[in-house]
């Protein structure tokens, strides 16, 4: 639904609705976030807060410029507080296209005179526009609206001004007659009176709003029973905030510390989710250059392989491929997109294991452990953004930069054709959540369902190639997950596939398909096919 007409579906609700004051960007999404549906952009409190009076003394184009911020910070319905439409049904009409243009839903005009004054300063010494005039321009802003919903509130002063009821249905019935779409009846008594003799006598006709500021104590049930269409909340986040701020600065001014305020106000942090702090981090994964970011990797090289006489002395990962070892081939490729903060771990044969540009730690237990407890071992270092990945394979460097590209918190890579020919061993397939799609070109993710070792070819989606990435959320979830396993008695004997099903059970992980362009060395079959790769 666009804005407009959400705002008209909750004027024409048959329930009495509610719309809240806000008066920036920061207010009216702190008012969307308490659940309102809709907001009050009130004259009040946008001069109030530019510290400037109630009298069109901040011009028309800089209320504009704050009703787009706050358009732009949220997804209700605003109803501007227009005053007197700013001048004549000329300015009106441009008024209403200028406030279409900024996603604004609608405009409430009050029958006085520009400059207006506040309706509580001296009210009864106000003047009201004249009843014609006031109605061409409620039908000029209704003949210009482009969307059908736009709403116009035409509100009256006549209680006001102390004119009495008479003239205050005159006047209501005449803009209702000239096209507004809910009339404003507004009072300054501090009891609601006026109201009820208007709602009686109105008998409705037509959608009613009221600002009850000054009535305050009534109860909201006396205006649901009244028939009311919607009350408005005018002016007290403003308020609001003058306490809040007048407290605060006092009490730093007088300790001249900030003790005894830290715990008493929003938190930095309040402020930056607010403003969407974390979607622009986002964004920043996303759009950034990779080598603008900081990403580190994590090797697991901690087993001895099974290659025969190659690795009776030597771990796995130290196997050459055209005179370069597997890991110097892999980290290549994590340098190539910018990670230059590599950790090995280490277990079997790791005397052995010393290139330089890595840092290291080993897993004492390598012997009788697997994967997930060398990954265990580099507890310390799942922080950030990071990629995880097998000692014993060798990727194309498009994969790490997809990988990379990945917004989600934990992404996988899997390749959609699991190789059957292959001699290994150990193969984890991949169900997701849907097959490979040809046609989404590698581009979009798939979620993981399950990894199963040795899953029937026909039932996998695909085969895990043991290289993935966690953001820093990721990296968080990761680290209480494996917190978590670490007490479990078999905990020696799991795989990080199993950590990857443990963390699938609540938390999303996206597959980021590719076709080839990987190789795990499981035998000298693969370490020939290495050569050639
Ligand atoms: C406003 O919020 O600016 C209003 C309502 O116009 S009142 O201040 O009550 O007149
Ligand atoms: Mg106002």
């Amino acid at each position: 639904m666009s804005k407009a007409s959400q705002l008209r579906a909750l004027i024409e609700s048959p329930r009495t609705e509610f719309l809240m004051e806000a008066h920036d960007g920061l207010s009216a999404r702190i008012a969307e976030e308490a659940g309102f549906a809709g907001l009050w952009a009130s004259g009040l409190a946008i001069s109030a807060s530019l510290a400037v009076r109630d009298s069109n003394e901040a011009s028309w184009t800089q209320v504009l410029d704050v009703l787009e911020f706050m358009s732009d910070a949220t997804r209700v319905p605003i109803l501007l507080d227009g005053d007197t439409g700013y001048g004549n049904f000329n300015n009106m009409r441009r008024l209403v296209r200028k406030l279409e243009q900024r996603g604004i839903a609608g405009v409430c005009i009050e029958d006085k005179l520009f400059p207006k004054t506040n309706s509580f300063i001296r009210g009864e010494h106000q003047e009201l526009a004249d009843i014609g005039e006031f109605c061409g321009k409620i039908t000029a802003a209704k003949e210009t609206q482009a969307d059908e919903d736009f709403c116009v509130v035409a509100r009256t002063e006549a209680f006001i001004v102390g004119m009495g009821l008479a003239e205050a249905l005159a006047r209501a019935e005449a803009y209702r007659v000239a096209g507004a779409d809910a009339i404003l009846m507004h009072s300054k008594l501090a009891d609601c009176r006026e109201i009820d003799a208007f709602m009686k006598e109105w008998a409705g006709r037509h959608p009613v709003v009221i600002v009850p500021t000054k009535y305050y104590s009534t109860p909201t049930e006396h205006f649901e029973r009244l028939g009311v269409s919607t009350v408005i909340w005018a002016n007290q986040s403003i308020r609001a905030a003058v306490t809040a701020m007048q407290q605060a600065t006092r009490q730093i001014a007088n300790d001249r510390h900030l003790r005894n305020v830290e715990g008493d106000i929003a938190s930095v942090a309040e402020l930056f989710r607010l403003c969407g702090a974390d979607e622009l981090l986002e964004a920043e994964r996303r759009y950034l250059p990779t080598t603008g970011r900081v990403v580190t990797a994590i090797v697991l090289a901690a087993g001895q392989g099974e290659l025969g006489a190659l690795t009776t002395e030597t771990p796995k990962a130290l196997l050459t491929v055209k005179g370069r070892t597997i890991l110097s081939l892999l980290a290549d490729e994590f340098r190539r997109v910018g990670i230059h903060d590599i950790t090995v771990v280490r277990g079997f044969g790791r005397e052995h294991l010393n290139h330089e540009g890595f840092s290291y730690l080993d897993n004492e237990r390598f012997v009788d452990t697997r994967d997930l407890y060398s990954l265990n071992v580099a507890r310390q270092k799942i922080e950030g953004e990071l990629v995880i990945s097998y000692g014993d394979i060798l990727i194309k460097s498009y994969i790490l930069h997809d990988l990379l590209a990945d917004p989600a918190d934990i992404s996988i890579v899997v390749d959609c054709e699991p190789d059957s020919s292959s001699s290994r061993k150990r193969r984890d397939l991949v169900v997701t959540d849907r097959p490979y799609d040809r046609r989404s070109d590698f581009t979009a993710s798939a979620l993981l369902s399950q990894i199963i070792v040795d899953l029937p070819d026909r039932e996998a989606n695909g085969e895990f190639i043991g290289l993935w990435k966690v953001s820093p959320k990721g990296a968080a979830i990761l680290r209480q997950t494996l917190d978590a396993m670490s007490g479990r008695a078999d905990f020696a004997q799991l795989t990080v596939t199993d950590l990857l099903n443990e963390i699938v059970k609540s938390q999303p992980i996206s597959v980021r398909f590719v076709r080839g362009g990987w190789i795990d060395i499981d035998s000298l079959d693969d370490l020939q096919k290495a050569g050639a790769f």
